[in-house]
């Protein structure tokens, strides 16, 4: 092993993130080939199974979310669940060939008084002899600390886009927030999960931003999620895309943002996340050669539609990929 590939750099400049986005996209692919076949098999696809363990009613304005209580979305408030039921959905995703179960909660931040439930769940799905993951909101360094006592493996805790652009996405907190709370994960000793979502209207340069910002994290992400907007109707970005308002993004430039994550990453599992519905197997191919290593399974992520296992199967066949085993 290199010393790079042991140390991977975390001083990427912007000017070099742009530098390999304007790459002719050959160069660029065949950089990234190289990178990901120096740490992983590239015939190797982690798949990570979604549960939303309280839906909707959330306080926070995210533009694209169906989850928001400030959009007309027809995503009813629900309860946080049982951890029995929490528990019986891992049972599946593990029988279904899931290697990691990621709960998700529509909420700014937990309440200490969910704690107990909380950790019920991560110590059940995790005795399943599965990963474990969870995506709360905003933590604090004490929550933080209660979750990696129970044996949380990852958080998931996205910058989405640049510093710049992030305020025409959301207003209800700040880029400083979202790295004061992956800065408690990461003090616990808990694996952070950061990624974005593209295809909202940002350009290029937000693309490069984001990049940059978690490419010069003080570590990198372990596991970085490229999400496409899947459109929403009832939020402001999702009606800007379904309108026309915004130009969907296309395969080249979504196979190039893969591949910048993966070059400048190099040990992160880069995870072709939402949005794979809308993409033809020829997207997701490129996205595959670009570095990606990582997807959400089944028919569902929290509230959209996802491929499910029939057409992954199928699309697995025709690219000769297989999953990857827990390391
Ligand atoms: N409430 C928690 C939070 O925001 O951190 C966790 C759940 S939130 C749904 C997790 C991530 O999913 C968001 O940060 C965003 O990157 C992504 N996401 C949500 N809705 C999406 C959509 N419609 N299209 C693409 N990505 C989406
Ligand atoms: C992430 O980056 N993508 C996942 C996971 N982390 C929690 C969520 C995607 C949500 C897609 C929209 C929905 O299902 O409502
Ligand atoms: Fe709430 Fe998360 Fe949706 Fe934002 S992305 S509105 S924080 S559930």
């Amino acid at each position: 092993m290199t010393e790079a590939s042991l140390h991977p750099r975390t001083d990427w400049t912007r000017d070099e993130v742009a530098g390999l986005f304007a790459l002719p996209f050959a160069d660029l692919l065949f950089e990234a080939q190289r990178v990901h076949r120096a740490s992983f098999d590239p015939n190797a696809v982690q798949l990570s199974q979604l549960l939303s363990i309280k839906t909707g009613g959330c306080p926070e304005n995210c533009g694209y979310c169906a989850q928001s209580s400030a959009f007309a979305t027809g995503v009813p408030a629900g309860k946080l669940m049982d951890p029995d039921a929490v528990i019986a959905e891992a049972r599946q995703a593990r029988e279904a060939g899931a290697s990691r179960f990621c709960m998700g909660a529509a909420w700014r931040s937990p309440k200490d008084r969910d704690l107990a439930r909380l950790t019920t769940m991560v110590r059940g799905v995790r005795a399943l002899g599965l990963e474990t993951c969870m995506t709360l909101g905003m933590l604090s360094a004490h929550q933080a600390a209660a979750l990696a006592d129970a044996g949380l493996d990852y958080y998931n805790h996205n910058l989405d886009t640049s510093p710049e652009h992030y305020g025409s996405v959301v207003s209800t907190r700040t880029y400083a927030d979202r790295l004061a709370t992956l800065a408690h994960v990461r003090a616990a000793g808990i694996r952070v999960c950061c990624g974005g979502v593209i295809g909202m209207g940002e350009s290029r340069d937000d693309r490069i931003g984001l990049l940059t910002a978690l490419a010069t994290l003080p570590a990198h992400p372990e596991s970085v999620p490229i999400n496409v907007l899947v459109p929403i109707a009832g939020t402001p970005l999702g009606d800007a895309l379904r309108d026309g308002h915004v130009p969907p993004i296309d395969g080249i430039e979504l196979a190039r943002t893969v591949a910048v994550a993966r070059i400048t990453m190099p040990r992160a599992m880069v995870r072709l996340s939402a949005g794979r519905t809308g993409m033809s197997d020829e997207t997701q191919a490129l996205c595959f050669l670009a570095g990606a290593n990582s997807i959400f399974m089944g028919d569902r992520l929290l509230t959209a539609s996802n491929p499910g296992l029939d057409r992954d199967q199928q699309l697995f066949a025709r690219l000769g990929l297989h999953p990857m085993e827990i390391a």
